[in-house]
């Protein structure tokens, strides 16, 4: 049992700035009160769910909506804060520009303000100290002849090449993945396979970034994530679930047995650990429930996975696979997604100086009252108007 709880101690989950901000959908952006009105107070909140958890020591920027002058004071800020600058995501989807594409669009001149503004992120990540640049394109085509899907390959080749070459010794890209949306006809990376084959082509430091909610339904992601992490081009989650399409609902909440089964094949390759190098992010909003509460909630949901995951006795589990005992494999995997962690992970807290009940605890904390109180007018996360 102490392996599976040093492990849990170890386990570290990324928040993103802009599941604090006010979201919605195309069709409403609904406010909430006492939302961040500067990455500043993005990270205050962050800083409050890890304070809660213990297991949420990085927030990742979204540039230009954490835009700041200086990123170096901006770091030593949320070190203050009790925790650090995680990812760098970068932004080519939200200007006039781009509608035709970033880095793959026709016009030579736009492609050069993406990839500068994607070379613009690796600047900042120097000073900010970030391991990872993580892009996502929303790239493609709405019409069959809108354009070359060959040249478009081509060009989104160039500009990882040029961001890739641009990177420091310990700086990575996370090539992130979705199959449709904005683009409804091709998507010039819309699966894993495209990610990885492009990584392959750009070297060591380019990895893959599974979003869980940009794929098709039914597809089993935990077989990806075992083909990845066996190939070593695994770099990221961002975890989230959905229903119906990139629905960025509550990690856990749809589907917490798919969370399992992904967790599993984490242990399985034992790349939990967080010096394996694997950045287990959220990319979620909270456009109806509270943002902060729903945060932790979410944080809960992985860790209550992840201990799930890590009490599958592998020894009976390989046993039973090696016999052939096709019920037994399958009945060590369901033993330990059927046992109830909650008690284990509250007696982690407990141990840990935290309250074994981190949703509660934010409730009396005052923190909801004090931001709402002291926040007129806060942000929109970036996206949805
Ligand atoms: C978009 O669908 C992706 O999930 C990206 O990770 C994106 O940058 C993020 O969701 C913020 O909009
Ligand atoms: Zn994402
Ligand atoms: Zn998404």
């Amino acid at each position: 049992m102490t392996a599976v709880t040093d492990a849990l101690r170890r386990q570290e989950i990324e928040l993103p700035s802009w599941a604090f901000g006010n979201s919605g959908t195309r069709f409403k952006v609904f406010s909430q009160p006492g939302v961040p009105r500067s990455p500043e107070e993005k990270i205050d909140d962050a800083a409050v769910v890890h304070r809660l958890t213990g297991v949420a020591p990085s927030v990742a920027l979204h540039i230009p909506w954490d835009k700041v002058d200086d990123y170096a004071a901006l770091s030593a800020y949320a070190k203050e804060q009790g925790v650090r600058l995680g990812a760098i995501n970068t932004n080519v989807f939200q200007d006039e520009d781009y509608k035709l594409g970033s880095v793959t669009n026709p016009d030579p001149r736009i492609r050069r303000k993406a990839t500068d503004h994607l070379l613009e992120a690796v600047d900042i990540m120097d000073q900010t100290g970030s391991r990872d640049l993580k892009l996502w394109f929303s790239d493609g085509t709405n019409y069959p002849g809108q354009d070359d899907i060959w040249d478009r390959q081509d060009r989104l080749a160039a500009a990882l090449r040029e961001t890739y070459d641009r990177l420091g010794e310990h700086q990575r890209i996370l090539l992130e993945y979705k199959l449709f949306e904005p683009a409804f006809y091709t998507t010039d990376v819309p699966d894993w396979g495209t990610s990885y084959a492009h990584c392959l082509e750009l070297g060591p430091k380019a990895t893959v970034c599974i979003d869980t909610g940009h794929h098709a339904p039914g597809t089993n992601i935990e077989f990806i994530v075992a083909f990845l992490l066996r190939a070593g081009r695994l770099g990221a989650f961002d975890f989230n679930s959905r229903f119906y399409a990139d629905d960025d609902l509550m990690v856990g909440s749809a589907d917490p047995f798919q969370l399992f089964r992904i967790m599993n094949e984490i242990v399985r390759g034992d790349a939990l650990d967080p010096a394996n190098g694997i950045a287990f992010m959220l990319d979620q909003c909270h456009n109806i429930e509270a943002k902060i509460p729903a945060i932790i909630r979410s944080v809960m949901n992985v860790q209550e996975a992840t201990a799930k995951a890590l009490l599958v006795d592998r020894a009976a589990l390989r046993e039973a696979q090696q016999g052939g005992d096709v019920l037994a494999a399958n009945a060590v995997l369901m033993d330990a997604y059927n046992t109830d962690v909650r008690p284990l992970l509250a007696e982690l807290r407990i141990e840990q100086g935290l309250d074994p009940d981190p949703i509660a605890a934010y409730r009396h904390s005052g923190y909801a009252e004090k931001i709402t109180a002291e926040r007129a007018d806060g942000q929109q996360a970036g996206w949805g108007a």
